[in-house]
C-alpha cells in the first residue's frame, strides 16, 4: 500500500509541487467527510447567492471554495489562485511559485440529489516577475500546466493525478484517512462505443456535431458501423472518470442557446486540467476546431467547446469539423 506522499515522493521531480498536492489533498478529504454527512452537516440546499458567472451557488460550492481557498493561501509555494466561484484571482504568497486554478465544486446540480460531484485542479508556474493579483497572470495555455488532477466523491473518494509523467489514481482510505495509489499509468483505450453529451440541448448544436451525433444514433447501420451506449451524469468528474476507466467521448460542444457563451464549460479550471488528463493517458481533447490546451486563454472564467475521450473517437469527431 502506498500512500499519497510517498507516492508523490517517488514520482513528483519537484518536491515544492509535490507538497502543494499534498495539502491540496486535505482539504479534498475535508470537502469528502461533508458530502457524506449530506443533510446531517447542512451542506445541501442552496447558498441563496449568485457567483460571477450569474450562476446560483450552492451551499458546498461556497464552502469546498472557502476550504480550499485558505488551504492554498497558507502553502508558501502558491503565489495566487483562481477558482470558478471568484470574480478575480486572489494573490497568496509574494515568494510563491504556483498559480493554482480551481473548480472547487464541479457539478453542483448533483450536491442534492446524491449523485457523484468532484474538484478538479490546475496548477501552473507563476512567471518570476507577475502580478498574481492580474488576471493576465494566469492566462497560459493548458499545454503550460505543470500538473493537474481532480477528486471525485462518489461512492468513494478518488483522486486522478497527473504531474506530466502518466496518470495516477488514489483511493482514499478512510480506515486511515489516507489516499493510497489504485492504479498506475492509467489508459484510455483508443476505440469507444460510448458517448456522452447532454441530448437535450440537440437543436443549438452547430452542424459538424449534429451530424456525427445523427451518424452514431445509426447503430451499426450508418456510416460508423458501430452501436454506441449513451451516459450523462451532468457532472464532469465523473464522465471523465468513467473515460479514464473504461473509455468513452465526452462532448459539451458549442451551442448558440445564448450566444455570448460558447459551450458551457470553463477553459482554465474545467477544459484545461481534464486535457491534461486524457491526454497524458493516451486520449485526445479539442474543441473540434483545435487542441484544447493550444488555446491562448482571454479571461480565467472564458467558456470553451469540449470534446474528449477516446482517441480514435475524438479524430472522427475533428473530421466531421474539416468537412
Ligand atoms: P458547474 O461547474 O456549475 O457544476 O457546471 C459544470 C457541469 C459539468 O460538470 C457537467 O458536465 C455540466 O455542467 C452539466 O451540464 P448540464 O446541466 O447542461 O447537463
Ligand atoms: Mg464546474
Amino acid at each position: 500500500m502506498m500512500r499519497l506522499r510517498t507516492f508523490l515522493q517517488q514520482h513528483c521531480d519537484d518536491q515544492m509541487l509535490a507538497e502543494l498536492i499534498e495539502q491540496l489533498s486535505v482539504s479534498c478529504k475535508d470537502i469528502a467527510y461533508r458530502i457524506s454527512l449530506g443533510e446531517l452537516a447542512g451542506v445541501t440546499g442552496s447558498a441563496e447567492q449568485e457567483n460571477v458567472q450569474g450562476e446560483c451557488q450552492k451551499k458546498l460550492d461556497v464552502i469546498s471554495n472557502d476550504l480550499i481557498k485558505d488551504c492554498l493561501a497558507a502553502i508558501p509555494s502558491v503565489r495566487g489562485l483562481a477558482s470558478e466561484e471568484e470574480p478575480d484571482a486572489v494573490p497568496a504568497n509574494p515568494e510563491g511559485r504556483f498559480l493554482v486554478l480551481f473548480d472547487p465544486l464541479d457539478g453542483s446540480s448533483n450536491i442534492d440529489v446524491n449523485v457523484t460531484v468532484g474538484t478538479i485542479f490546475s496548477i501552473l508556474e507563476c512567471p518570476a516577475d507577475a502580478d498574481p493579483a492580474a488576471e493576465s497572470s494566469y492566462l497560459q495555455s493548458g499545454s503550460k500546466q505543470v500538473a493537474a488532477g481532480y477528486v471525485l466523491y462518489g461512492p468513494s473518494t478518488i483522486m486522478m493525478l497527473s504531474t506530466g509523467n502518466g496518470v495516477f489514481s488514489l483511493t482514499l482510505d478512510t480506515r486511515i484517512g489516507e489516499f493510497v495509489l489504485q492504479r498506475e499509468n492509467v489508459q484510455i483505450p483508443a476505440d469507444t462505443k460510448e458517448f456522452a453529451i447532454n441530448m437535450s440541448v440537440q437543436r443549438f448544436w452547430q452542424e459538424p456535431v449534429q451530424e456525427y451525433v445523427a451518424d452514431l444514433l445509426k447503430g451499426e447501420e450508418g456510416p460508423l458501423g458501430k452501436r454506441y451506449n449513451m451516459r450523462w451524469v451532468a457532472s464532469m468528474v465523473a464522465e471523465i472518470h468513467r473515460i479514464l476507466t473504461r473509455g468513452g467521448i465526452f462532448m459539451y460542444p458549442f451551442d448558440n442557446r445564448d450566444p455570448s457563451k460558447p459551450g458551457k464549460l470553463r477553459l482554465m479550471y474545467e477544459a484545461n486540467p481534464m486535457s491534461f488528463l486524457v491526454n497524458q493517458a493516451g486520449g485526445q481533447s479539442t474543441t473540434g476546431r483545435e487542441p484544447i490546451m493550444d488555446i491562448a486563454p482571454e479571461g480565467i472564467h472564458q467558456r470553451v467547446p469540449v470534446i474528449m475521450g477516446s482517441a480514435n473517437e475524438v479524430e472522427t469527431v475533428i473530421q466531421y469539423h474539416q468537412r
